[in-house]
């Protein structure tokens, strides 16, 4: 190996002598990961500052002058002001990087002046592990938020055990937030902004060839009604396989989707609680894989249900996943996150919907999947079991007038999602926490201002926590309410090896033999009981189809 370079360094009444050889960066692959993305966010101006702590930062500066210029100053107050002269000179963002404690808080002055002026000032310091801030190690204080309110902080993740265990989820959390910090640099039209990277000794350890490869997170903010730049459509026109994944929507079912679905411009993949129609094609990826090799996915709408969808996506290794949302989050569900669009998603849809051509794979993929879902739709379903019953439910639903379905969270929601699909009328769940508390007061809100019919699925721990919900006069006979009572919480069931603790029935499931009908009489609900195939056809009957002035409820014992 050729060595390119040495300083030395007085460290206590030591003197470092550091050796570089030809482009190796630090062992760190965190702190690489971060180094890989600073000129792809167009920081090319760095202000270094002596220490220890920072020496692989330096290192790693140092070894991308190609790229970055390098300016060293002492003084941390001084460097950082530095810096922020760059910033005004040049409109863009400058580093500058100070080693662990009190260097950091050198850098205040600096930071309040470039929040005040808007300035991209990006301070990046060295810090120890975790387990030694506040033990009396030397050179050690808090750092993490040390800069706030002034300067927004990111912290790199620390390496776990031996730094070289910084791989796979640690490493691709590495680069998120790296990401992050970058793209922060010009929110809210520019500002300082704080990386902190953990790093453990030993420090100085030179041995890695070259940088790893990183995608740099673009974030396009247009407020006007054409939010996709022009260049981000032809990406996805020429994709292969585009595709749009629905998250939770509560607009309603939306005119352009349907545009882009039926127009087979991209392959949807809407999940039930998105509320547009085609859900069967998420529940299909149960049984098929997904093929969409060099896929374009669209991300819109909050969470998700469905695993396997969740778990294709994120496996599919050279996707592109573009994020469509109004606010500043940035949530990389898919682990390919490369653009966000910051802009009204319905707007976004009406666009896509308009600039796309039909897609001849993706007419062929929607039909696959469409075939396995009747597949999996034909499948017999005769356990009286959550399934057998949601199996039976759907059908039931078919020639229900329904305004809007609510469904509760835990195995419903799952059962749910594999067997029905909306049909123009809302769907709505408190998925945005996935909480249990209050699910059926939610739905008795919608229902209370609402002409139409509204049934509610829920299991029975939902339903017992939060049956204050029908104490409540007003409420009136469009309340229809489906309880899936299997004694207490059947998803943990699902949960691989939990059944084997002898905890599971009393704490972990919170077995119990409680029933509705008291609560029903109490609250002057209709009450009515399924414990066979033949009483839930006429528990069904009643309850979606009987005329009423106050909630029905249909128990169904499993
Ligand atoms: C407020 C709150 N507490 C605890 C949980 C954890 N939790 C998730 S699912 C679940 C069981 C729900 O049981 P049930 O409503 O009977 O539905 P099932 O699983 O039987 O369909 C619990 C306790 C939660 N999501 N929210």
């Amino acid at each position: 190996m050729e060595i390119c370079g040495e300083y030395s360094q007085k460290v206590g009444k030591c003197e470092l002598f550091f050796v570089f050889l030809q482009s190796m960066y630090s062992d760190f692959p965190q702190l690489n990961a971060f180094c890989a993305l600073l000129t792809a966010h167009d920081v090319r101006r760095a202000v270094v500052c002596p220490g220890s702590r920072n020496a692989p930062i330096a290192h790693n500066l140092w070894q991308m002058q190609s790229d970055v210029d390098l300016f060293p100053i002492t003084d941390e107050r001084s460097a950082a002001f530095a810096a922020l002269g760059m910033c005004v000179q040049s409109s863009r963002p400058a580093l500058v990087c100070v080693t662990s404690g009190s260097a950091l808080l050198n850098t205040l002055p600096a930071v309040a002046e470039a929040r005040e002026r808007h300035l991209p000032l990006l301070v990046v310091s060295a810090d120890r592990e975790p387990e030694l801030i506040g033990q009396l190690d030397g050179q050690t204080l808090p750092q993490q938020g040390a800069l706030e309110p002034y300067a927004h902080t990111f912290n790199l993740p620390a390496a776990s055990g031996h730094r070289s265990q910084v791989t796979g989820h640690n490493l691709r959390y590495a680069i998120r937030v790296a990401n992050e910090a970058l793209v922060d640099l010009q929110r809210d039209g520019g500002g300082p902004v704080h990386v902190n990277i953990p790093l453990e000794s030993p420090l100085y350890s030179f041995r890695t060839d070259i940088l790893p490869p990183v995608y740099p997170l673009k974030v396009h903010s247009r407020k006007n009604s054409s939010p996709i730049p022009a260049e981000l459509i032809d990406e996805i026109a020429a994709s292969p396989m585009p595709i749009l994944v629905l998250g939770q929507l509560d607009a309603g079912p939306i005119d352009a989707v349907r545009a882009i679905d039926v127009g087979t411009k991209m392959l949807v993949l809407p999940e039930l609680i998105s509320g547009q129609h085609g859900s069967g094609r998420v529940a299909a990826l149960e049984d098929v894989r997904l093929e969409a090799e060099g896929a374009v996915i669209v991300h819109i709408g909050g969470n998700l249900i469905d695993k396997p969808l969740k778990t294709q996506l994120r496996q599919l290794g050279d996707a592109k996943v573009v994020r469509i949302q109004e606010d500043s989050r940035i949530s990389d569900t898919f682990f390919h996150l490369t653009d966000v669009v910051r802009g009204n998603p319905v707007a976004a849809l009406e666009q896509l919907a308009a600039d796309l051509p039909a897609n001849e794979r993706v007419r062929e993929e929607r039909a696959r999947l469409v075939r396995a879902n009747m597949a999996h739709r034909e499948a017999d379903f005769d356990d009286w079991d959550d399934l057998g019953v949601m199996a039976r439910l759907s059908e039931a639903l078919a020639d229900v007038p329904l305004s809007a379905l609510h469904l509760g969270n835990s195995l419903v929601l799952r059962n749910a999602a594999k067997c029905i699909e909306t049909d123009g009328f809302r769907v709505s769940c408190n998925r945005g926490t996935n909480g249990i508390e209050g699910s059926l007061s939610a739905a008795a809100g919608y229902a209370l201002i609402d002409d139409g019919l509204n049934v509610v699925l829920i299991g029975d721990l939902s339903f017992f926590y939060d049956s204050n919900a029908l104490w409540n006069e007003r409420l009136g006979g469009n309340l229809r309410i489906i309880l899936f009572n299997n004694s207490g919480g059947g998803i943990f069931r699902n949960v691989k090896g939990a059944i084997e603790s002898p905890a599971f029935g009393e704490y972990i499931a919170a077995h119990h033999d409680a029933t509705a009908e008291g609560i029903c009489l109490a609250y002057g609900a209709h009450y009515f009981a399924a414990r066979t195939f033949e009483e839930l056809g006429e528990g069904f009957e009643e309850v979606l189809h009987g005329d009423f002035d106050r909630p029905a409820l249909l128990e169904i014992f499993l």
